[in-house]
């Protein structure tokens, strides 16, 4: 049998790319790596029961149920190792089977109340999924949300806008037949979920379902029988579940930012969709264009068009964005966008129509309700972040050239240097070179070359061989710009090396105290797992005087008052030994 005496406990145990399972303090050890996975339910089919008016959702059953699907939960491995002791935890946290990656993925299973058919939602009630994931998020390395797949597509894209500065995996999920039934495709959607969200940090609000990780306001409902349920079809999926997991890296979408995860929960509801029909008639768009409606996505056919042979109907149009309704131009099309080739469809941008690109209807309408719901924005920044792309929502054409990947001197060097030459071919060699070359650039303090490689499509995010990214070496070694450049480039400051260690850790054990600070700013922080043996470390400093190591461990969030293994504090060490300045500072801060 296994020796679990020896198992840590860690809060972050990824890489952007895959992980090593390592922990972060103390000697390298082969157990496994503990991650710890927030199950929010929400309601939907997934965890409905047959009532007399039809399945509706059924409380406090979903983990008990869980708990008997050996696939679901390993109770073998949760009495050995002691884990509900061990953690503090209830009964409502499950334990999945040791996964490929040596992960052991512990999941809480919280619910919403009351659980709703996702028929039933409402604006106020993302508001309720979003401020749970607020304040569960620095406790959990990802969470997935149970959701009916009715709406599933509206709330997945409402979440992307409502989460701020992302940097941990969301992933909403369902079934189309109840995970209590005999043939059901509830338990291959919860399994595929937890495995991604607890072993890779893809800092999105994505959907999982039938073996697919798609972008969540990319995704609409397309079958109301198929366990195929759904479509992302302006693009491709993020991740494919199947005899591996396998992860786009490249199409995962970053938060680009140095702010703290937040969410925002004031979305306007004061929008709608509007879809054209042929002969539809002027009383009832002006019906619909009513006060207090502020805006409208407005579903038009093939590439943006509505009749221009209507002067009626553009003179509603015009009168409503005269009143500053604002009107998002998206396709009835399932695939592809907007765009201005037919007169059809230029006419809609001279009554003050914005083009909406390819988003999807979903997503528009998600996107009209936050930026209405934003205070202290003009009319005009209201249209220009419209037409930008925020979330990944939808794709804006590029003006100017982009370098490609065959335009690269360098990377053109190498290939002919290897005989390369077909596009996947260089991107093999690109993707190979990128780890190493971006932490050379990091140590150096070289934006340049980090900006040429980014340029080319490397993923400045990825470890190299040691799971080390670029974020790391330029933690350890103090570069303030570098680490700034990476993490506007979408660089997760949750990576962690095969060591453990994350961006943060390093910054503290080489007190780079502006470095400390910046990843702070962004969000990092220790999980409690992490600093388990903190105080003895803070008593060791403090005993030798070290004034700037405690500065370090204080600016990264850790509190000096915490007790060493023989009950004594860095303030009675650091007094004791007559370090006056010592104790002065640690006093100053407690
Ligand atoms: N009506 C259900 C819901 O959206 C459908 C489902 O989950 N399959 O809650």
């Amino acid at each position: 049998m296994a020796d679990f005496g020896q198992i840590r406990v860690l809060g972050r145990a990824l890489s952007s790319a895959e992980s090593s399972p390592l922990p972060a303090i103390g000697a390298p050890s082969r157990s496994p790596i503990e991650v710890r996975v927030l199950v929010v339910n929400t309601g939907g089919t997934i965890g409905m029961v047959p009532h007399s008016e039809g399945l509706a959702p059924e409380a406090k059953k979903l983990a008990g149920a869980l708990s008997k699907i050996p696939i679901l939960h390993d109770v073998a491995y949760a009495t050995e190792t002691k884990m509900y002791h061990r953690l503090g935890i209830g009964y409502d946290t499950l334990v999945l089977p040791l996964s490929k990656e040596n992960k052991r993925i512990i999941y809480t299973v919280t619910e919403l109340s009351p659980l709703l058919d996702s028929a039933n939602m409402t604006p106020s009630d993302w508001g309720r999924i979003a401020q749970c994931l607020q304040e569960n998020y620095q406790q959990h390395d990802g969470f997935v949300i149970l959701h009916g797949t009715d709406t599933m597509a509206y709330t997945a894209s409402a979440l992307s806008f409502m989460c701020e500065n992302l940097g941990k995996t969301i992933i909403l999920t369902g079934s189309q037949v109840p995970i209590y039934e005999l043939m059901n495709d509830g338990r291959a959607n919860l399994l595929g979920s937890l495995l991604i969200a607890g072993q890779f940090v893809i800092p999105e609000v994505c959907l999982y379902f039938y073996h697919k990780l798609y972008r969540g306001n990319r995704v609409t409902k397309v079958d109301t029988e198929s366990f195929n349920a759904f479509s992302s079809p302006n693009l491709p999926p993020l991740a494919t579940a199947e005899v591996d997991i396998a992860i786009n890296w490249e199409a995962v979408w970053r938060a680009n930012t140095t702010k703290k995860f937040e969410v925002h929960t004031n979305m306007n509801s004061n929008v709608g969709l509007l879809r054209i029909f042929p002969g539809i008639t002027t009383e009832a768009v002006r019906a619909f264009l009513q006060s207090p409606l502020e805006g409208v996505v407005l579903e038009t056919y093939g590439s943006g068009n509505a009749p221009n042979n209507r002067p009626d109907l553009l003179a509603e149009i015009k009168a409503a964005t005269d009143r500053d309704v604002l009107i998002l131009n998206c396709t009835q099309c399932l695939r592809g966008s907007v765009s201005l080739i037919y007169a059809t469809g230029k006419i809609l941008i001279d009554v003050g129509v914005i083009p909406g690109g390819d988003m999807t209807p979903e997503a528009a309408l998600a996107k009209l309700s936050y930026i209405l719901g934003k205070p202290g924005l003009s009319l005009n920044e209201k249209r220009k972040m419209l037409s930008e792309n925020l979330r990944g929502e939808m794709n804006v054409m590029l003006i100017g050239n982009r370098i490609t990947l065959k335009d690269s001197k360098f990377i053109q060097g190498i290939a002919k240097f290897l005989s390369v030459s077909c596009k996947e071919e260089l991107e093999a060699v690109r993707d190979a070179l990128t780890p190493a070359l971006a932490c050379a650039a990091a140590k150096i303090g070289d934006v340049d070359a980090l900006k040429a490689l980014q340029s080319m499509g490397g993923n400045l995010s990825s470890g190299d061989y040691d799971g080390r990214t670029p974020l790391h070496v330029a933690a350890c070694e103090g570069n303030l710009e570098v680490v700034h450049y990476l993490l506007e480039c979408g660089a997760t400051v949750y990576a962690k090396d095969r060591f453990g260690a994350t961006p943060l850790m390093n910054a503290v054990k080489f007190r780079r105290l502006e470095v400390i600070s910046l990843l702070r700013k962004t969000g990092a922080h220790f999980t409690s797992q992490e600093l388990m043996n903190i105080g003895t470390e803070l008593c060791r400093l403090a005993f030798n005087g070290d004034i700037e190591g405690l500065r370090a461990w204080h600016l990264s969030g850790v509190s000096l008052k915490q007790h060493g293994y023989d009950g004594k504090t860095p303030l009675y060490v650091a007094k004791t030994k007559g370090h006056v300045d010592v104790a002065a500072f640690v006093k100053s801060v407690s």
